[in-house]
């Protein structure tokens, strides 16, 4: 059986890019080099000294990990030398990263990701992700990227994936022809084709929440838990609830079994955890490309929220269409959305 590999899949589908001059490709190809180094960081973690915090707090006010700070860099440095990335802006940089030699201010791209998602699972031998999202520049090329080029809805995106370090580490990507998926084959180092068309169930039997906050969550989430807690056999309830806390595994497990992921606004977080940029836009891509739905808990279309902030965060519940939109109803029903 022959074997495909991301870099094959890339290039054999470059022609139907809209821009077509290789740029992207190149691109999705560095951000897979990056991916296998810090999969190899990820799976030795346990071994070198890697584990346990550096001391700093990061833009978030959270502690940060040895594993965070090279996975950013990792990303950084392959970004840079694509020479087609004109900026980043990173869940662990507080403002934007201006790549300014002279073929990256030429860039036309700039790339928003989380470099190492699901932190606190690091020390604990838990599933954790990267996620990133590509969009093109709207500032004059030549010129060093401006926040503008960030701040744009998601549904400008022209690429956008994740890689979760999980049993196996694999890799999702979408340039909006479909979600596609890869497992990294370590014996030979290549991210090898797993699924050409990745498809999502239109209904599940999965709900992910971080339950703990109940009491904190708007009424109608809460309503929406105790229905999927519901006995209801035409509808296979109760579901069953899943929560790793590290949203690209989460998200990934529902993606293949039917599911919904919720994090909500609560008391400590009115405007939800999640990022907009670099976490929800991304993973809202990949889900609406598999078939499903991404919205915030007004039932707004994700990818279609103007950002105004770098790290900005929205209230984010994606999955399985017919469980998002499930959800939305017991939020206009009984949150007053
Ligand atoms: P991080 O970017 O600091 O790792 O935080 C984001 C993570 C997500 O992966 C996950 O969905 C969420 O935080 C879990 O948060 P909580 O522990 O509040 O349930
Ligand atoms: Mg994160």
């Amino acid at each position: 059986m022959k074997v495909y590999t991301l870099d094959e899949i890339i290039i054999q589908r470059q022609s139907a890019f809209p821009y077509a001059k290789g740029d992207l490709s190149r691109l999705l190809m560095h951000i897979g080099v990056a991916a296998k180094i810090v999969s190899r960081e990820v799976n030795k973690a346990g071994l070198i000294d890697i584990l346990g915090e550096t001391g700093d707090v990061n833009v978030q006010g959270e502690e940060v990990k040895k594993l965070d700070v090279y996975a950013n860099d990792q990303f950084i440095a392959a970004l840079k030398s694509t020479g087609i990335c004109a900026g980043i802006a990173s869940e662990e940089n507080d403002d934007i990263v201006i790549l300014d030699d002279e073929m990256s201010l030429n860039g036309k791209y700039v790339v928003c990701m989380d470099p190492l998602d699901g932190s606190s699972n690091i020390d604990v031998n838990v599933s954790i992700g990267t996620i990133f999202s590509i969009y093109r520049r709207v500032s004059e090329p030549g010129k060093p990227v401006t926040k503008e080029d960030f701040l744009q809805p998601g549904n400008k995106q022209v690429a956008a994936g994740y890689i979760i370090y999980g049993s196996s580490t694999m890799l999702v990507y979408t340039t909006g022809l479909g979600a596609t998926s890869f497992t990294l084959d370590p014996s030979i180092g290549e991210f090898c084709l797993t699924e050409e068309v990745v498809k999502t169930p239109e209904d599940g039997k999965i709900y992910s929440i971080n339950q703990g906050n109940y009491f904190q969550f708007p009424e109608g989430v809460r309503r929406y838990i105790q229905y999927c807690q519901e006995t209801d056999k035409a509808t296979k309830r109760p579901y069953s609830l899943r929560y790793i806390g590290s949203l690209v595994a989460d998200f990934h497990r529902n993606l293949l079994k039917g599911g919904i992921f919720i994090y909500p606004e609560t008391d400590k977080a009115p405007n939800g955890k999640l990022r907009l940029l670099y976490e929800c836009n991304p993973i809202a891509f990949i889900a609406e490309q598999a078939g499903g739905m991404a919205v915030d808990g007004n039932g707004n279309r994700i990818m279609d929220i103007k950002p105004t902030e770098l790290h900005q965060r929205v209230p984010f519940y994606v999955g399985s269409k017919n469980m998002v939109k499930k959800a939305i109803e017991f939020n206009k029903e009984f949150s007053g959305k």
